[in-house]
């Protein structure tokens, strides 16, 4: 028996450590544990709900925008208010923005490292790596000859800083599968993929008074006032990014598994899923009902069991329970509560070991992210979802209509790609909407508060999965808040019953040929894009250890 522990899991957001027990050549058990403690709820403590949407942003410099949505839903169902079409259409394009940012930061730079050895690219034949670009449909907006060459020198000088440091030695130099050709494409990619990256951020940017921390969203509408200049500034960056991602991700994700067909064979996970729904749907508003505004989202609710029946969700079958993470006492909170005390103990695999709180949804544990939205939106019939799904399922050699063919590390990986093309493609639509409601006169931004005591739950979706803010004002003031996080569910660590979170799920079984180099596990951890927030840093400067392994 081997115990395996990866501490800090480098290209992530936020601080996260991972510790396996390995037998026979498999993870055998394993605990994930989240080294921040980010307390939002408590900084938010009587301020008004205004100021809340703006404060709890800070959890995150990734995905601020999420965050301020979610306050901000929270806020004008305490308030008693929803919010005009046209905020609605801004709200979903920084929304979308954001999501372009992180799915594309994901899949380039955090991700890809882990199939992708841009060393290898050293020795590829550019006039091939050129053949295959077009054989494989992806596109071809860098000079790959110009870019082998800078390769070249920069391993010459010893400087290739962050493509040095990774695990391209794993199982013995035998991980890392593609040709040399295939990852300089990959390695183009990667680059270009910082450049889109900042592009999406300028949308949040030019929407939102800068990014991260967007400043124009709050509970009641929005404070951006659309001008002809911007919307033309706003449709020439979503254009650009609508492009690359149609020429690039797709193929790429494609690429990928032609190579990695065995990463297709783990990594399932706890097999139920959670998504609150984000984009509001046309045919606003909807009144008083919640559930029918969440269901008509572009990207709508479920919760998902084992067999995909979906079902609506139910505020009071999610709870958090505390018994196996740094808070104090061992309770089950059911929501909506306003419970938030930290309590700092050892780190114990046998009794708490995280500061990530362990929610389960009607007791039991379930993966949030863009899986288990295009799951839900695949079960629900979204026309481009459903299309998109049997088309990659076939591309997978899988059957149309058989989701359980990704339910897997790469599987995981790939789907969120159609959720990257959708979005980029429902920017372009915004847009033109935004353009036609400013030419009708349609000048309606924010609204008033209808009432300044009562209690609202804002369920969205930031990138990583199912977003939950809910709040009680009185008077104006806030007297609870309770924030759910996507790696909150995904994170999770061991529950009342006994059962492991989700990411601690899909590590068992994972195959662990290397065990100073567990790549597939890296893989499985890196599939859910995982965040443990980017408040508080916890580290053991004295160990000064990244990876260890101990025999027991
Ligand atoms: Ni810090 Fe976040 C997202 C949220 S964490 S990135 O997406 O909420 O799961």
């Amino acid at each position: 028996m081997t115990r395996s522990v990866i501490d800090p899991i480098t290209r992530i957001e936020g601080h996260l450590r991972v510790e396996m027990e390995v037998q026979n050549g498999k993870v055998a058990d394993a605990w994930v544990s989240g080294g921040c403690f980010r307390g939002m709820e408590l900084v938010v403590q009587g301020r008004t709900p205004e100021d809340a949407a703006q404060i709890v942003e800070r959890i995150c410099g990734v995905c601020p925008v999420s965050h301020a949505h979610a306050s901000s839903i929270a806020g004008e169902k305490a308030y008693g208010i929803t919010i005009s079409n046209n905020a609605r259409i801004i709200r979903n394009l920084l929304e979308g923005a954001q999501f372009l940012h992180s799915n594309i930061l994901w899949m380039y730079n955090l991700a890809a490292l882990d199939y992708v050895n841009p060393l290898n690219a050293l020795t590829a034949n550019v006039a091939d790596a050129i053949d295959l670009a077009q054989a494989a449909g992806t596109s071809m907006h860098s000079d790959l000859g110009a870019l082998h060459k800078k390769l070249a020198a920069f391993a010459k000088n010893g400087q290739l800083s962050i493509f040095s440091g990774n695990w391209f030695e794993a199982d013995e130099g035998t991980a890392y599968k593609m040709t040399p050709e295939a990852d300089l494409i990959c390695t183009a990619h990667y680059l270009e993929a910082l450049k889109m990256q900042a592009r999406a951020s300028e949308v949040s940017a030019l929407l939102g008074g800068k990014m991260p921390h967007v400043m124009t969203s709050v509970p009641g509408g929005t404070m951006w006032v659309p001008t002809e200049q911007k919307l033309d500034d706003l449709k020439a960056m979503v254009d650009e990014i609508y492009n690359w991602v149609a020429e690039t991700m797709l193929p790429d994700t494609m690429v990928l598994a032609t190579y990695y067909p065995n990463v297709l064979e783990f990594g399932k996970g706890c097999g139920r899923y959670i998504a609150w729904g984000v984009f509001e749907g046309p045919g606003w508003p909807y009144g008083d009902n919640y559930i029918d505004q969440m269901k008509n989202r572009y990207l709508p609710m479920a919760v998902l069991d084992e067999q995909f029946k979906v079902s609506d969700v139910e505020e009071s079958l999610i709870d958090e329970y505390m018994g196996r993470s740094w808070y104090k006492g061992t309770e089950t909170y059911q929501s909506p509560y306003f419970v938030t005390e930290p309590d700092f103990t050892e780190y114990d695999v046998n009794d708490r070991y995280t500061w990530v709180k362990c929610p389960t949804y009607d007791g039991k544990p379930m993966e949030a992210g863009s899986m288990a939205r295009i799951f839900a939106a695949y079960q629900r019939k979204v026309p481009f979802i459903v299309e998109n799904v049997d088309k990659l399922l076939v591309a997978l050699g899988a059957k149309p209509g058989d989701l359980t063919a990704f339910q897997s590390t790469l599987g995981r990986t790939a789907i969120r790609q159609i959720e990257t093309l959708y979005v980029a493609g429902l920017m372009r639509e915004w847009v033109t909407e935004l353009m036609e409601a400013l030419a009708s006169g349609d000048s309606e931004y924010f609204r008033e508060p209808k009432t300044i005591t009562g209690e609202g739950t804002g369920f969205w979706e930031a990138p990583r999965g199912a977003l939950y803010h809910s709040e009680k004002v009185k008077d104006g003031k806030i007297e609870g808040y309770q924030i759910i996080i996507p790696s909150t569910w995904n994170l999770a660590p061991i529950n009342g019953a006994g059962d492991h979170g989700p990411l601690e799920q899909a590590l068992i079984g994972v195959p662990v040929e290397d065990i100073e180099m567990p790549i597939n596990a890296l893989r499985t951890v890196h599939s859910f894009d995982p965040c443990t927030a980017c408040a508080v840093h916890v580290s053991e400067p004295a160990t000064g250890k990244h990876f260890e392994t101990v025999t027991s």
